[in-house]
Formats: C-alpha cells, sequence, structure tokens
C-alpha cells in the first residue's frame, strides 16, 4: 500500500503491468497526467496531433506487440474525434485501454465547458465503460480494464477519470494486472465430434479469419490442413483482417468472394467446412439470395468467442476455445481416427488443390508483370513493383481498397504470415497509422504502408508523429484521384447515374492533393515515381531506411 494521487495510481499500476507506451493528445483536463509523466521513466508518451492518429497508432501496436496499448484522449471532443477508431477496435478485438480526463466533480452539476456523458458515448463500442468516483479505485479500475481488454473476446474499454480524482490522494494497492493464462482448450468430448465430422468428409475446405494470426495459432492450423487435404480460404478483402494462412502454402486458396450469391456458389462444392476464428459472415451491400452458407454444407465452428458460434450460420459441432490447443488437438484426434483410406483420399486432394493453387498464382503474376507496361499504373501493376522488393521480414500494412486486391497474398510475395495487416472496421485513417504502431512494436521488422489517397487524408497528421520519434514506415500513397472503392458500390446497387458513369462527391481531383508537399510540411522526405522500375528501387531503399519516407505513385483511374 502506498500513499499517492490518482493520476500517479494510474501510472504506477500501468508501469507494473508491463506498459511502455501511452498513446495521446492533451487538453486540460489531461494535464496532471502530462505532468506527471515529465520525469517519469517507466513510461513513454508518444503525442498525435489527432485522436485518429492516436488511436490507430496505439491500435497497430496493440497488435503487433500483442499486448493492450493505452490511450489518454482529452474530454468530450476528443473523445468524439476518436470514435471511429474506437469502432474499428471494437470490430478487430483490439485490446486498447482508453482513458480520458473529466472535469471536476465539484463543478459537473452546472454543466461546464467539455463536460459530457462519455460512458454513455463509449458504451456501444466497448467491452466496459467507466467513469471513476473515487480515488481508491483507480488502480483497481486501471487493472481491471487491461484483463478485461486482453480476455476473450479482446477488446477496447474505456476509463474517464475525472480532474479532482486524478489530484486526490489516497492510500491504495498499486500492483499491476496479472491476467490469466487463457490457453484454454475446448471440451474434449467436442473436439472428437469435430474430428469424426472432418475425418469423415468427401471434400472438406476451411474458413479462416484474423483470430488464428492473432492467436498464434497458423501453424497449428497448417497441421489440420495439411491432414485433410483442405483448402484455406480467408474472408473477403472488406474484412480480410490478419493473415492466418502462408500464403505460400500449396492448400492457400483465393479468399472468398464479395456477395452472397458468389460466396455460396464458390462453398457449395464443399460437404464439410471447418471455420476457425472468423465471423460467419460479414456482409456488406445485401443480394439475393442473401445466404451465404449451402445448407448442405455441416458445418464445424472453433472460436474463443462462445458469441460467433451459431450467431448466424447453425452449428453442427461448436468448439469454444483458445485456437491453439484446439487445433493441436484436433491434429492429433485426426492422426488417430482417419482410415487409411480416409489419408489417401486426403492426400490426393491436396494434391489436386496444391495443382490449382499453383497455375492460379502462376496466371495472376503473369497478368500482373504484363500490366507493369499500362501508365499510369494499374493497381495490378502496381502491388507487383511493390512484390519484388518486399524483404522476407516485411510488414504490411493495407488501406487502399480497390489497388491492394490481396496481391501480396495470392501471388505467394507475402513470406511472413505474421506481418500481414488488413481492414476490418472500415473506419479510415486507420492504416498509415496503424503502420506507425506496428513498426514501434517491431523495431527490427521493415513496414510498409499501401494507403488509397481517399483513405490517407484522414489521419494524415501521423506523418509528424512518425518523423517526431523517428519511425521508419515506407508510407506508399495509391493516388487515383477519387473514392473509386464507392463508386465501384455504387454501380453494384445499380444506382441509376451511376449506371450512366455519373458521381457526385467521389472525386479528390480539383484541387488534386500534392502529397508530397504535404509529407514535406510534416517533416517526412517524399516523392512521386511513375513507372515500375523506380517504384521498386525508391521503395526497396526505404525499407532499409531508418527514417519514415512517402512515395506518391499515380494509379489508372477507372472512371
Ligand atoms: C471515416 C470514414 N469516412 C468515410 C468512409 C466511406 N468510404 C469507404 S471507402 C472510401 C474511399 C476510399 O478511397 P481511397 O482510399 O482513395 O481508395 P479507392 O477506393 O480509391 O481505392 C470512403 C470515403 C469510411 N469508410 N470511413
Amino acid at each position: 500500500m502506498a500513499i499517492t494521487t490518482g493520476i500517479q495510481a494510474m501510472l504506477r499500476v500501468l508501469a507494473d503491468s508491463g506498459v511502455r507506451y501511452l498513446f495521446g493528445n492533451p487538453g486540460t483536463t489531461e494535464l496532471p497526467l502530462m505532468d506527471a509523466l515529465v520525469d517519469d521513466p517507466r513510461l513513454t508518451y508518444l503525442l498525435g496531433l489527432q485522436e485518429i492518429p492516436v488511436m490507430a497508432i496505439a491500435d497497430g501496436y496493440a497488435h503487433a506487440s500483442r499486448s493492450p496499448a493505452v490511450v489518454n484522449l482529452h474530454i468530450s471532443c476528443g473523445l468524439g474525434n476518436a470514435m471511429g477508431m474506437l469502432y474499428n477496435a471494437y470490430r478487430e478485438g483490439t485490446p486498447l485501454v482508453v482513458t480520458a480526463g473529466q472535469q471536476d466533480r465539484r463543478l459537473a452539476l452546472e454543466e461546464p465547458i467539455l463536460w459530457g456523458d462519455m460512458v454513455s458515448v463509449a458504451r456501444p463500442w466497448t467491452k466496459w465503460a467507466v467513469e471513476v468516483q473515487r480515488v481508491e479505485d483507480v488502480p483497481v479500475a486501471i487493472r481491471r480494464g487491461l484483463q478485461a481488454a486482453m480476455t476473450p473476446p479482446t477488446g477496447p474499454v474505456f476509463i474517464a477519470i475525472p480532474l479532482d480524482v486524478q489530484m486526490e490522494q489516497a492510500e491504495m494497492d498499486l500492483r499491476g494486472a496479472s491476467p490469466p493464462n487463457l490457453l484454454v482448450r475446448p471440451p474434449l468430448e467436442s473436439l472428437r465430434r469435430a474430428a469424426a465430422v472432418l475425418a469423415e468428409a468427401r471434400n472438406p475446405g476451411i474458413l479462416v479469419g484474423s483470430r488464428i494470426c492473432e492467436a498464434d495459432a497458423v501453424a497449428e492450423l497448417v497441421e489440420v490442413a495439411d491432414r485433410l487435404g483442405a483448402p484455406v480460404i480467408h474472408e473477403a478483402t472488406t474484412s480480410h483482417g490478419r493473415c492466418s494462412f502462408p500464403a505460400q502454402h500449396p492448400l492457400a486458396a483465393e479468399p472468398l468472394p464479395f456477395w452472397s450469391p458468389e460466396v455460396c456458389r464458390r462453398l457449395s462444392e464443399f460437404d464439410v467446412l471447418l471455420a476457425a476464428g472468423m465471423k460467419l459472415f460479414q456482409q456488406y451491400i445485401y443480394h439475393e439470395p442473401a445466404r451465404t452458407l449451402p445448407d448442405t454444407v455441416r458445418l464445424v465452428h472453433l472460436d474463443d468467442n462462445p458469441w460467433e458460434i451459431g450467431k448466424n450460420c447453425a452449428a453442427e459441432v461448436g468448439l469454444v476455445g483458445h485456437p491453439r490447443p484446439a487445433l493441436a488437438e484436433l491434429a492429433e484426434l485426426l492422426d488417430a481416427m482417419m482410415t487409411p483410406g480416409q489419408i489417401e483420399a486426403a492426400q490426393a486432394r491436396g494434391r489436386r488443390r496444391a495443382a490449382e493453387h499453383a497455375a492460379r498464382r502462376e496466371a495472376l503474376r503473369r497478368q500482373a508483370a504484363a500490366e507493369r507496361e499500362l501508365r499510369p499504373l494499374s493497381p495490378l501493376g502496381l502491388m507487383e513493383s511493390l512484390a519484388r522488393v518486399l524483404p522476407d521480414n516485411v510488414a504490411v500494412v493495407e488501406e487502399s481498397p480497390t489497388t491492394t486486391l490481396s496481391y501480396f497474398e495470392r501471388s505467394g510475395a507475402l513470406r511472413n504470415t505474421s506481418g500481414y495487416f488488413a481492414q476490418r472496421g472500415w473506419a479510415l485513417g486507420w492504416g498509415l497509422n496503424c503502420a506507425i504502431g506496428v513498426r514501434l512494436a517491431w523495431p527490427d521488422r521493415p513496414v510498409l504502408a499501401v494507403i488509397g489517397d481517399g483513405s490517407a487524408m484522414y489521419g494524415i497528421q501521423g506523418l509528424w508523429t512518425a518523423t517526431r520519434y523517428r519511425i521508419p514506415v515506407t508510407f506508399v500513397i495509391t493516388n487515383n484521384g477519387q473514392y473509386r472503392i464507392l463508386k465501384d458500390c455504387a454501380q453494384e446497387l445499380q444506382l441509376p447515374a451511376a449506371r450512366a458513369g455519373c458521381f457526385l462527391g467521389l472525386d479528390l481531383a480539383g484541387p488534386a492533393i500534392d502529397f508530397v508537399a504535404l509529407a514535406q510540411s510534416l517533416g517526412v522526405a517524399a516523392c512521386r515515381v511513375g513507372d515500375p522500375d523506380s517504384l521498386s528501387d525508391v521503395v526497396r531503399e526505404s525499407l532499409a531506411g531508418d527514417a519514415p519516407r512517402l512515395v506518391e505513385v499515380a494509379v489508372k483511374r477507372s472512371s
């Protein structure tokens, strides 16, 4: 027990829990924190110039470091600016502890400047939201917040601390959080049923989501896929997230298509599907028929979040538990259960899938290589120029909706699965900043961010933070001068003007945005390139460098 202030208690519990960074943007109600940090050697504060960068840098850091990231926001207006990124974190399950100041409670009845009911604002997109009312409760709230953020389903929490509580003193227990071991295996009886269904499948497939990568269970999934000879299918780019299966593995299949009729058609060849760590299904635009999973499929669904199992699609066997021990156990059970005939059939399926996969990958690479001739570069031509220079240990962050096309993964250029980050929540402004957080967590891995011109403008201030703290990220801005995805969606919705090729509010060309000048004004070295060889050269050099750099590339417009 020690006598200290509320804010010192918060810092002590955070430091004792292993937290090293605070990501923030302050106002008056956060000044006790800023003051206390002046000579605190335990925690480093990273200043972001707006709340979108603050939250998204923290998001990237949390995912790459596999630890909770702690954010400090200004009262109501700061939280307001942060809401899009809070939404992303909630959809992704990012373990964020978002703290904020609150007005002095002695003023509250008068409704002082910037006072507001922040808990009600944050609650829908957090696992837990609270305003601490007694200084003695600060350490408990911080410990609980850290633990709640990391416990499945992982996700953000929100803790507001009024100014008077921050400055008050009390005697408190300041020990850090010590979360329990969460490697909980699903019940053996359910695993046996799952293994039996999978073993007897004539043509099994595997649907995989981000939580397999996040649970560090990719190697275990490979073991299961190999035993079954089953292709492994990621979510469509609309909700892709992390890469949970090695892109170069012979069983890595094309991701799911976008719309329900094609998803259903694609899945109709399978008699059994194992869904692992994936939300079934995250659709976007309604299509008839809306059904995604064919009636004929028997579903085995594994997740650490029971809410996901049977949520939209009835599962014959539901497995609730940590994916790593669950998949390891499943592989062992398959070894014990599969008959020689089943093993032989699985091997034959695997060989057939491998041949199909190799042919598809080769055709994609050929097409991309041919498109290198186009000017301005096409999306494929651009991605192929980047793919040529990706180091083995690169981390890639993508937020460029119509340019990236899952090319790194589909072409096999991505050799290290852990380093792939893509949008899941779709509040834009995330990608450029997520990349900064990833690099902060992984100082030894080069980081490439491929960001659309539209997306970049929602969080461009992050460039200043990258320079200020010398965090070397290579930002490639794919500039097509438009919100192309929205034009594509307007056509998909068959809207009358869009069908005639007319759009309003979806072009960024008048005036054109000068990303080179913008980056330079925020302290980041920048250049513009147009041909593929120069692009490859400048990105290769930048990835090996020790400072942030921005490369603007013109991309062919569709209309
Ligand atoms: C904060 C936020 N505002 C608006 C949108 C809607 N939106 C989705 S994609 C998109 C355009 C993205 O443009 P760009 O990054 O240039 O990629 P492109 O579609 O041209 O490939 C917009 C505005 C959003 N998802 N998030």
